[in-house]
């Protein structure tokens, strides 16, 4: 039978990575689309670097010629687009850059999907910032977008614009609808990341205390490695759509907090409001403090995902737990 080839935009991030692995093992050649930068960012695929079956190349999502040639030369069955500005606080900093990549760039791969082989199928890496600021106890495919961020906002013209050429092109563009998902693999500067690192660091003394921003912002947290197995899933159904996934479980950043202290077995004890509250260990040393700097021009207070959709047509299942996801995460940041 012949193999089938794929091409990840995106390949150096966290689902990059995840994605590259469930791919390999069904026996894919994927194609990794990596930015030209002045570091090396293959750090998370550096194991898959010298398999015959991956092979890199240079691409950026701002420039439409890098993407046309790499469809063209590649011919790929399936496109999975993770490629993405995709830190929500820097996306208010980089407004326009984000624009370019997470609006523009995804409707460059549709034209050159459209124009090179509309059988080519193309996954966009939606997100739960579009429904930004919400009523909905639960968000699912039918909940309203009003997103707070301009990362938001752009994933809403990709979002629109895939169901765009899927309607007009007949082209088999399907978006997922991800809410958070995490793993020991996932970026430094996401809070999550940040509380696990730092809070071990704490504990052996490396670092004196964890500074964040708003604790109360309520999070549907999941884990990468499940969230790429729906992915996977959206290009292997009969027709393109859309759908959400999510636990439908939510915790504060503070319940993060104080699960990732229970898990390593820091003491902590929350004293004070607003900006000044604070947790202390048993010597009354403040270890995780608040400062503004953290805090966002707008920010998405809530967000909990109703997958029953996944569930029921996808036969997607969650594998781990918001407590097996952080004990992984305990366990990289040791080793
Ligand atoms: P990530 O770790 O930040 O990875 C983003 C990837 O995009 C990196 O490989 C990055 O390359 C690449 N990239 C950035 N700008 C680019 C450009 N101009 N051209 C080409 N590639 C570019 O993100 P992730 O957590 O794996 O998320 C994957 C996708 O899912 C993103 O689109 C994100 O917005 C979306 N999403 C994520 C979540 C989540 O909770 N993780 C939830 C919903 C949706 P460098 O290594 O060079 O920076
Ligand atoms: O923030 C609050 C912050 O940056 C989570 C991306 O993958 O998921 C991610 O976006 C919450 C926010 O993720 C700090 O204000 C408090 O309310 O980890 P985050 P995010 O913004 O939810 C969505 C689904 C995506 O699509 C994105 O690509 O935590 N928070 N203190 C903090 N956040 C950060 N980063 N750092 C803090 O110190």
């Amino acid at each position: 039978m012949k193999r089938k080839k794929a091409i990840i935009f995106g390949v150096t991030g966290q689902d990059g990575y995840y994605l590259t692995k469930l791919l390999l093992k069904k026996k894919y050649i994927v194609h990794g689309v990596k930015r030209r930068s002045s570091s090396v960012p293959t750090k998370r695929i550096s194991s898959f670097l010298n398999q015959k079956d991956f092979i890199i190349h240079y691409g950026d999502l701002t420039d439409t010629s890098s993407i046309h040639n790499l469809v063209s030369i590649i011919k790929p069955d399936e496109i999975y687009n993770l490629a993405a500005q995709s830190h929500v606080g820097v996306s208010f900093y980089t407004p326009i850059f984000t624009a370019n990549v997470n609006a523009i760039g995804v409707l460059s791969i549709l034209e050159a999907i459209r124009s090179i082989d509309k059988k080519i199928k193309f996954y966009q890496a939606g997100t739960s910032e579009m429904f930004g600021k919400t009523n909905s106890k639960f968000q699912s495919e039918k909940t309203t977008f009003n997103p707070q961020s301009p990362y938001g906002a752009a994933k809403v013209f990709a979002h629109q614009i895939t169901q765009n050429y899927r309607d007009a092109y007949k082209i088999f563009a399907s978006n997922g609808i991800l809410f958070n998902h995490e793993s020991p693999l996932r970026g430094d500067n996401f809070v999550t990341k940040k509380i696990v690192s730092s809070l071990i660091n704490i504990k052996k003394g490396k670092q004196k205390s964890l500074v964040l921003g708003n604790l109360y912002a309520r999070r549907d947290w999941g884990h990468a490695a499940d969230y790429v197995e729906a992915i996977y899933k959206i290009l292997q159904q009969n027709k393109p759509d859309d759908y959400v996934i999510a636990t439908g479980k939510d915790y504060t950043v503070k319940e993060f907090v104080n699960k990732t202290a229970k898990i390593i077995k820091l003491k902590i004890q929350w004293k004070g409001k607003g900006l000044n509250e604070v947790a202390v260990n048993q010597f009354g040393k403040t270890i995780v403090s608040i400062d503004k700097k953290y805090f966002r021009p707008l920010e998405v207070d809530y967000l909990r995902g109703d997958a029953s959709k996944a569930k029921k047509y996808l036969k997607w299942k969650i594998k781990n737990s918001i407590d097996d996801l952080i004990k992984q995460m305990v366990k990289y940041e040791l080793d």
